[in-house]
């Protein structure tokens, strides 16, 4: 078992299990991967999911660079192409994923911390994309992502420089929330972010989701006609009604999700 899953109180755990391997993802990995999140997606009971690597070292180290090696270049398109795929299941399911990165975060380890929704870090974390070292480009999505995240210059500079930066840079220049001492408090801290946003109503938080993330690629006039547009559904639902008598009659709500 390459990813372990376990689920409590709404809050759905991804670890990714490869510890003797720096975590690194191969083909394995990466379709127990995709297999989980779309498990997660459709179990109505898990309402935020964390994401965290197995071991003290290591998030995840990257692709693995064995596995690689001895791919036809066909084959590697085919294997970046599965891997933004699974990837990009985080970015569009309705609810959010916090990655919880323990040590190296480095090529598409760096790739499915940036695909979560927020990132959470322990003070050993290292982030960075070798690749161009290896003599190839981050293929899991990682230009896209990091350049929209922190502007192209900085993507571009941690890109063909391939140095790594560590949590309180990240933190500095907007790619971590937040740096916890240990794995322990980093995981209490991911727990107690999901427990707050289990607070919330679950469609408005996915409406949210969506507006945020499709709104990165439309220009600030269609992203504010899609903003409406989904504030329109949202009014719509059970749970604003809920949301908005609960305040009004001074009382805790009670989301259903509808
Ligand atoms: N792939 C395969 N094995 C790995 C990887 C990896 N990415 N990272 C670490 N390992 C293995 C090591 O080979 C070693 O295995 P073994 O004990 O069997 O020799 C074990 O994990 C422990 O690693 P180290 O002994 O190297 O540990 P160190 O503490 O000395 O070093 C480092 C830690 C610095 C993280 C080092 O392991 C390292 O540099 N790893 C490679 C990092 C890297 O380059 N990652 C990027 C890979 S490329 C990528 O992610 C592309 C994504 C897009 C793909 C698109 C599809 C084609």
């Amino acid at each position: 078992m390459n990813i372990l899953f376990e689920s409590q109180n709404g809050t759905g755990y991804i670890t990714i299990n490869r510890p003797d391997k720096l975590n690194a993802l191969n083909i394995d990995t990466i379709n127990e991967l995709k297999e989980t999140i779309l498990k997660v997606d459709q179990d109505k009971t898990i309402k935020c999911v964390i994401i965290t690597g197995s071991g003290e070292k290591a998030f995840v180290a990257g692709a693995d660079i064995e596995y690689m090696q001895k791919l036809t270049p066909n084959q590697a398109l085919e294997f970046a192409r599965l891997g933004q795929e699974t990837l990009h299941l985080m970015e569009t399911s309705g609810k959010p994923f916090i990655a919880c990165v323990n040590g190296y975060a480095l090529g598409g380890g760096f790739e499915v911390a940036l695909s979560c929704d927020i990132i959470l870090a322990q003070s050993n974390a290292k982030f960075g994309f070798p690749e161009v070292g290896l003599g190839i480009i981050p293929g899991f999505g990682g230009t896209q992502n990091l350049s929209r995240l922190i502007g192209k210059s900085l993507a571009k500079e941690l890109i063909f420089s391939a140095k790594m930066i560590d949590a309180s840079k990240a933190k500095e220049v907007g790619i971590v929330s937040e740096v916890y001492q240990s794995k322990e408090e980093l995981l209490q801290a991911g727990k107690a972010l999901s427990e707050q946003i289990q607070k919330n109503a679950p469609l408005a938080i996915a409406l949210a989701k969506r507006a945020i993330v499709d709104g990165f690629n439309l220009t600030k006039e269609d992203g504010l006609r899609y903003e409406a547009s989904l504030f329109g559904v949202v009014f719509s639902s059970n749970d604003a009604k809920e949301g908005l008598s609960a305040f009004v009659e001074k009382r805790k709500p009670n989301y259903t999700g509808g």
